[in-house]
C-alpha cells in the first residue's frame, strides 16, 4: 500500500516514522522525494497542484491533512475518488481550546483592559458572568458541536446555526439563510467556524455584522475568504463591534501594508487555532484507510453536492 504526503515534512516525518513501525507494508513517500511514485494510492495533501491526477494516476482516495479541504477544486477531481477532511480528536481539542480562551478574553473583556493599561489607567468595570452572556457558532459540525459542548458546560447561553436542523441539549439551534437574522441578533459573541464553500464565501460583511447586537464581538476561526474584512474593519470602526480576533485572512499571510495590522480592536493570530495532531491524526488517516479497503464509508468524506 503506497502513501504520497504533500504538507508539512516534519509531520510527515513523525507519521513515516510512526508507519514503519506499526504498519511496516506500507511506503509512506515525499511528494518532494525524486523516487516520485506514480502508484501512489492515497494522497494525503495539504498543498495542492494542478498536475496532481496527471502524477498520481492510481490515486483511490485524496486525503486532506486539515479538517477543511477547500483547497481542492473538487469539481476537478474524478467522482470516483472520494475526497476526505481531517477528523481527529487533538485537532477538535486543539479548537475548543483556542476558542474557549478567545471567548473568556472577550467576555472578560480583556481587550479594555489592555487599551486602559497602555493608558495607564487603573479602572474596574462591571462584569457578567457567564450565564448572563449569549454566544453564538455559525457551523454545528465537528468543530462547532465540540465548542457549543464545552461552552455550554461552563455555562454561557449558547445557540448554533447550520444548514440543516440539529438538536444540542442545552443549545439553541437555528438554520437556513431565513433564520440568519434571528440567530444573529441574541450573539453578543459570535464565532465562525463555518466550511468555505460557494454559499459561506463572504459571510462575515456588513449585513451580517448589523443583524449583530450593538457592541458584540467576532470570532473568526474559519477560512480567510469568508471574511469581508474591510466590513470588518467599518464595523469595528464605528464601534458596532467592539472588538474581534481573527486567526484566518485572505491572503495568508497578511500583507505588511494591510489596514487590518494597525485595526484598533482587533487581535489576530496566524493560523494557529488548531492544527492536526501527529498521533492522533495519523491513526485517523489509517482507520479511513482501512475502512476503504473494506469497503466502508470513510469518515469526512467530502459530500460533493454540499461542498463540504
Ligand atoms: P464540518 O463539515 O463538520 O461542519 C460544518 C458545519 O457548517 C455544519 O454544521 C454545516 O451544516 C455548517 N454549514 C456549512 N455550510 C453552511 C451554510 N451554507 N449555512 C449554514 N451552515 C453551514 O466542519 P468542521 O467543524 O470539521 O470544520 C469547520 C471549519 O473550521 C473547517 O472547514 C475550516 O474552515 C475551519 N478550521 C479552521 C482551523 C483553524 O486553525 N483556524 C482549524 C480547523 C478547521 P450542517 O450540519 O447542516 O451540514
Ligand atoms: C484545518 C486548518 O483545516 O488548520 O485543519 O485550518
Amino acid at each position: 500500500m503506497k502513501i504520497l504526503y504533500r504538507s508539512n515534512r516534519a509531520r510527515g516525518e513523525a507519521w513515516k516514522a510512526w508507519l514503519a513501525e506499526y504498519e511496516p507494508d506500507i511506503t509512506f513517500t515525499f511528494w518532494e522525494e525524486e523516487t516520485f511514485p506514480s502508484d501512489a494510492e492515497f494522497l494525503v495533501l495539504w498543498e495542492v497542484s494542478e498536475d496532481l491526477l496527471e502524477k498520481c494516476p492510481n490515486a483511490k482516495v485524496i486525503f486532506s491533512v486539515g479538517a477543511g479541504a477547500d483547497q481542492f477544486d473538487i469539481r476537478n477531481i474524478p467522482a470516483n475518488i472520494p475526497v476526505v477532511r481531517m477528523i481527529e480528536p487533538g485537532l477538535t481539542q486543539g479548537m475548543v481550546e483556542y476558542v474557549m480562551g478567545a471567548t473568556l478574553a472577550l467576555h472578560r473583556e480583556i481587550p479594555r483592559y489592555l487599551t486602559q493599561q497602555k493608558k495607564h489607567i487603573w479602572q474596574a468595570h462591571n462584569s457578567l458572568l457567564a450565564s448572563q452572556r449569549h454566544v453564538g457558532v455559525m457551523g454545528i459540525g465537528q468543530l462547532g458541536k465540540a465548542v457549543l459542548l464545552a461552552l455550554r458546560d461552563f455555562g454561557f447561553q449558547c445557540s448554533g446555526w447550520s444548514r440543516s436542523p440539529h438538536h444540542l441539549l442545552g443549545v439553541e439551534c437555528w438554520h437556513g439563510e431565513k433564520q440568519l437574522p434571528e440567530f444573529l441578533a441574541q450573539c453578543e459573541i459570535l464565532i465562525c467556524l463555518l466550511p468555505l464553500t460557494d454559499a459561506t464565501r463572504g459571510i462575515l460583511n456588513a449585513r451580517l455584522f448589523a443583524s449583530l447586537p450593538e457592541g458584540a464581538s467576532l470570532i473568526h476561526v474559519g477560512r480567510g475568504e469568508h471574511l469581508v474584512s474591510d466590513d470588518l474593519i467599518a464595523a469595528l470602526k464605528t464601534k458596532h463591534l467592539s472588538n474581534a480576533i481573527i486567526d484566518v485572512a485572505s491572503p495568508e499571510p497578511i500583507p505588511e501594508n494591510s489596514p487590518l495590522w494597525n485595526c484598533e480592536n482587533l487581535w489576530i493570530t496566524p493560523h494557529v487555532a488548531s492544527e492536526t495532531r501527529n498521533e492522533s491524526a495519523v491513526s485517523a488517516l489509517l482507520t479511513n484507510i482501512r475502512r476503504y479497503e473494506n469497503g466502508n464509508e470513510l469518515f469526512g468524506e467530502i459530500d460533493r453536492q454540499k461542498g463540504y
